[in-house]
């Protein structure tokens, strides 16, 4: 039975790493995205055919894309959004044309993952990005200044969130501002301040149940066009997997996806199963999630996290921390073999190490540095991973 398809993401020609590099640590497919379009216009086809033809010329298939984002019209539910979503229709049709099936996008407010630290050191001088609650509460208290903040916390979070701000230097609090507003994976500029809070307030106003009725508006307009197409959707999950700055999560937990493979009973309205976003929660049991939906599954994040007591987590390496890669593992390899068995669903699903450990000579060869995103930290969580695989796989005969 064929294996996970070993996917690497790129950011093009401008990242510092090569699809040469990528090339030589065994990758067979590449993930990536027309990252020069603004979010909501549509991906010409020439541009999808351009980057399509670079990636093969390296020896390498595109294998998913990741993300075709979703323009705030379409997540805040306003009467644009219909003109918008004609144009995420439009780009499924022009990736159709070009041969790409699998499309990563995510329905996270404000930014993608939000991080308080992106150079966490690690006792081994490496580093990794890192979530503290009480960071995030002072960003959101004391540099935001958002007004009725207050409310969202407890006495204790914000007399520790007082005490935090008060220690860190002003070189320090720019650090936690932008490691917040760099959230947006493949881009180098940070959000500016004025725009997180315009959105900020507008998200606020905006109920979880609204939230989820928009994102199933979107589906139920686009799922029927991409079963045409012959197109799987897939939803990354919200990371961190809990609210965060008062935005309500709607893709956290095992009730929220299954809203979300309700809304439009179709195999192409799917899931990514994201190891480190769903884990980040110790409440979310990750191997239920892949028995139960493992058929929408059509796109696989691994990477591990280590949970702490004080609710703060780190991404830890791929193989240790508080997630057990090898009960993931092995729910992911029965999935695998059902398909098998029954004939029906990809069995080599296409799989990336998440984000890896800046290692090694990645700060040396990645200067303009894309957080998560190192060569050397994510070629050794894809091996580590890899061999893994093939370690159950072995047990398994
Ligand atoms: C990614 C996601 O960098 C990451 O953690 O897994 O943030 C991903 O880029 C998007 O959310 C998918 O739309
Ligand atoms: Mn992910």
């Amino acid at each position: 039975m064929e294996y996970l398809k070993k996917t690497f993401r790129w950011f093009g020609p401008d990242f510092g790493v090569t699809l040469e590099d990528i090339k030589q640590i065994g990758v067979e497919g590449i993930v990536a995205a027309c990252q020069h379009i603004p979010i909501g216009e549509v991906w010409p086809n020439s541009d999808i055919a351009a980057l399509k033809k670079n990636i093969e010329s390296a020896g390498l298939q595109w294998s998913v894309v990741e993300s075709v984002n979703i323009h705030t019209t379409i997540k805040y539910g306003l009467p644009e959004r219909d003109k918008y979503i004609e144009n995420y229709i439009q780009t499924l049709r022009n990736l159709a044309e070009n041969g790409i099936y699998t499309v990563c996008y995510n329905f996270m407010q404000l930014i993608d993952w939000t991080r308080t630290d992106l150079d966490y050191q690690l006792p081994n001088s490496a580093s990794a990005l890192r979530f503290d609650p009480i960071a995030a509460a002072a960003f959101d208290l004391f540099i935001l200044q958002r007004e009725g903040a207050s409310d969202c916390y407890d006495e204790q979070t914000i007399n520790e969130a007082k005490n935090y701000f008060d220690t860190l230097n002003p070189e320090e609090r720019t650090a936690l501002e932008h490691a917040i507003l760099a959230g947006m994976p493949g881009s180098k500029k940070l959000i500016s301040l004025e725009e997180f809070k315009r959105n900020h307030r507008t998200v606020l106003e905006i109920s979880k149940e609204q939230l989820q009725e928009n994102l199933a508006y979107f589906l139920k307009s686009i799922i029927p066009e991409a079963e045409k197409l012959g197109i799987k959707m897939a939803i990354h999950p919200d990371d961190p997997p809990f609210e965060v700055f008062g935005v309500p999560r709607i893709a956290s937990n095992y009730e929220e996806l299954k809203f979300i493979l309700d809304a439009c009973p179709s195999p192409s309205n799917g899931l990514t199963f994201c190891s480190g976003s769903l884990g980040a929660s110790a409440g979310n049991d990750l191997v239920k999630i892949i028995e139960d939906f493992g058929d929408r599954i059509h796109f696989i994040h691994l990477r591990n996290v280590e949970r702490q007591e004080d609710g703060s987590f780190y991404e830890a390496s791929h193989l240790d921390g508080s997630l057990q890669m090898e009960e993931i593992l092995k729910a992911i390899i029965s999935e695998q073999k059902r398909r098998y068995s029954s004939g029906i669903g990809e069995i080599a699903i296409p799989m990336r190490p998440d984000h890896g450990h800046v290692l090694l000579d990645d700060k040396r060869r990645q200067t303009d540095f894309y957080s998560g995103y190192s060569l050397i930290g994510r070629a050794l969580g894809l091996a580590q991973i890899y061999g893994l695989e093939k370690g159950i796989r072995s047990f398994d005969n």
